[in-house]
């Protein structure tokens, strides 16, 4: 066998460690969206957080712009196989906005304006794994990607994180949302290539 020499990062280049299993890089961000952008005006914007009880925890636009405002760089992994290194965001931890909500349930259902859902387990939406971001790449979030805010969960596939988010509704039980539904892994590990199901 010859060892063929491609620079000195030739190997590093060939399996970048961040890019996980069947993805390819790209520096572009492609839109993924399964029906048209909604439009919502920040002024008539508002997220909340449901728990069993029915009492929802809600932020206007105002009140969730009040909260502990964080920077996040991070890799995106879509299921489609592109992942995007480095990308950066601000946003609101779900830590923060979590943390005085009462539940008792594990289990967490995404719901968009526009009707998209996905499900994600309580445990991988906290310790500093999710966010509610509303700016990317130093600009406000377009309304394409997600714009005015969106759910972001990067260790999980991209499609995890629901763009237009409007509420967290806590489960009992791990039920699948609308790509789960379609064939999507329930949970959608990258590392783990948990693609479908
Ligand atoms: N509301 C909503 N969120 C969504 C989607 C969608 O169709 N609607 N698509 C998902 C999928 S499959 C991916 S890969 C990413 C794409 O995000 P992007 O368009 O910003 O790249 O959003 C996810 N969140
Ligand atoms: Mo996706």
């Amino acid at each position: 066998m010859s060892f063929i020499t491609r620079g000195f990062s030739g190997r590093s280049r060939d399996r970048d460690p961040r890019i996980p299993p069947g993805q390819t890089e790209v520096g572009d961000f492609p839109v993924l969206s399964a029906g048209p952008t909604p439009h919502i005006d920040t002024a008539e914007w508002e997220f909340s957080i449901v728990p069993e009880s029915g009492e929802p925890r809600t932020w206007s636009w105002e009140q969730l712009m009040a909260e502990k405002i964080e920077e996040v760089t991070t890799d995106i992994h879509c299921v489609t196989h592109w992942t995007k290194l480095g990308t950066t965001w601000r946003g609101v931890s779900l830590d923060t906005l979590f943390a005085d909500v009462e539940t008792s349930q594990d289990y967490v259902m995404a719901h968009s304006y526009g009707g998209y859902t996905t499900n994600v387990p309580l445990d991988e939406l906290l310790n500093g794994q999710a966010w509610i971001a509303f700016e990317f790449d130093g600009e406000p979030l377009d309304p394409e990607h997600g714009g005015p805010a969106r759910l972001i969960v990067p260790h999980l596939y991209f499609w995890k994180s629901a763009k237009w988010v409007r509420s967290l509704v806590m489960m009992a039980d791990d039920e699948p949302g609308f790509w789960e539904q379609s064939g999507y892994h329930i949970h959608g590990d990258p590392w783990k290539e948990e693609r479908y199901w």
